[in-house]
């Protein structure tokens, strides 16, 4: 399969993430990409591509250009006020209060993100923007006919809001993609988020839409990140109205549960006659995952890669997330065999 990465990736790394009131190392690490790298070689599976410099339009149809103006900047503002730490916000335009973005950066960064975890640092951008990167040559290699193609992204997306980041994710690289496949001559485009977490950022970016139809299987918001989206009631809006479906999963949801709502997906997704598909596979679903609480198995995700290529549909698949670092490799290369064989 062929395989778009970027090793600037590294660029990104802070050196904590606020857990349950400690500050530890990130969940989200470079050793991510190492273990999946490795095993698509073990497998002879790793036909290798560094991505193309992004061509900054669909990226800035999917995401606020005062947003990325604040993106790029916010370290350098950081610094300059005076701040030594990673960027933490600490204050939040909540409930009751004024929806204005403020001037200083510590104000600034309260308004543009969605949960705390996330730190930024000095590399935090370029990283972003090579893994939106590595997404769109993904997404261009398919355009152009290739049947399959994984975009191997870090940091990951799809948290990530038209004008907010957060849930270790800065730009949304499967929006990017799907943007481009309708830029590149797609009608419509379907996204499927095989993420644990909720796609919130990719269902705020399309939910008016309804040239992508967007289905995300997840841990129910009542108990799991990102908690404030994701419910099954969440359909869409305006024209965007039935292209949004949510699949909240109880916890513990083993290959029982999990596989019969990526069924009803599948056919979802058949019936509105994509001309692309665009997975954002997280395998956080794992039974071993840190962070997370469904019950699948290695073999399980095999199982669904062959559901997936049973689309016949040209699919690229994008890296989400998946912490449970040793079988990270094992888990995401049992889904891209599973498709190749499906
Ligand atoms: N107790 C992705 O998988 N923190 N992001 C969760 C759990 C944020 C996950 C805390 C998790 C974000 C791409
Ligand atoms: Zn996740």
């Amino acid at each position: 399969m062929k395989v778009v990465y970027s090793e600037d990736h590294r660029l990104h790394f802070p050196q904590g993430e606020l857990y349950g009131g400690e500050f530890v190392t990130p969940f989200e690490r470079p050793s991510r990409v190492e273990y999946i790298l490795r095993e698509l070689k073990h497998r002879k599976m790793a036909d290798l591509m560094a991505p193309a410099k992004l061509d900054l339009k669909s990226l800035r149809k999917v995401h606020d250009r005062e947003f990325l103006t604040f993106l790029e900047n916010a370290w350098v503002e950081w610094t300059q006020a005076g701040f030594r730490g990673e960027i933490i916000p600490t204050g939040f335009p909540a409930r009751g209060m004024r929806q204005k973005k403020p001037r200083h950066i510590d104000g600034k960064v309260g308004y543009y993100v969605l949960s705390m975890e996330t730190c930024i640092t000095a590399g935090t951008w370029d990283a972003a923007l090579a893994s939106a990167s590595v997404a769109q040559t993904a997404q261009k290699l398919v355009a152009a006919g290739a049947s399959s193609a994984f975009a191997l992204c870090r940091p990951p997306g799809h948290h990530a809001h038209h004008d907010m980041y957060g849930g270790y994710c800065f730009l949304n690289n499967a929006a990017i993609a799907a943007q481009g496949f309708l830029d590149t001559g797609a009608k419509r485009v379907a996204i499927l988020d095989v993420d644990f977490h909720h796609g919130n950022g990719t269902q705020d970016i399309f939910y008016g839409r309804d040239d992508v139809l967007f289905c995300s299987l997840h841990g129910q918001p009542e108990d799991a990140f990102p908690y404030f989206l994701g419910y099954k009631d969440e359909k869409g809006s305006g024209k965007g109205e039935s292209f949004n479906i949510n699949y909240p999963l109880p916890p513990g949801a083993k290959y029982d549960v999990w596989g019969a709502a990526l069924a009803d997906a599948l056919r979802k997704i058949r019936r509105y006659k994509p001309d692309a598909l665009v997975v954002s596979l997280g395998v956080d679903t794992f039974k071993d995952d840190p962070i997370s609480f469904f019950k699948l198995t290695s073999d399980d995700f095999m199982t669904y890669g062959g559901a997936i290529a049973r689309l016949r549909l040209p699919s690229l698949f994008v890296m989400e997330g998946g912490y449970a670092v040793e079988a990270i490799g094992i888990n995401t290369v049992n889904v891209l065999e599973g498709f190749l064989n499906g």
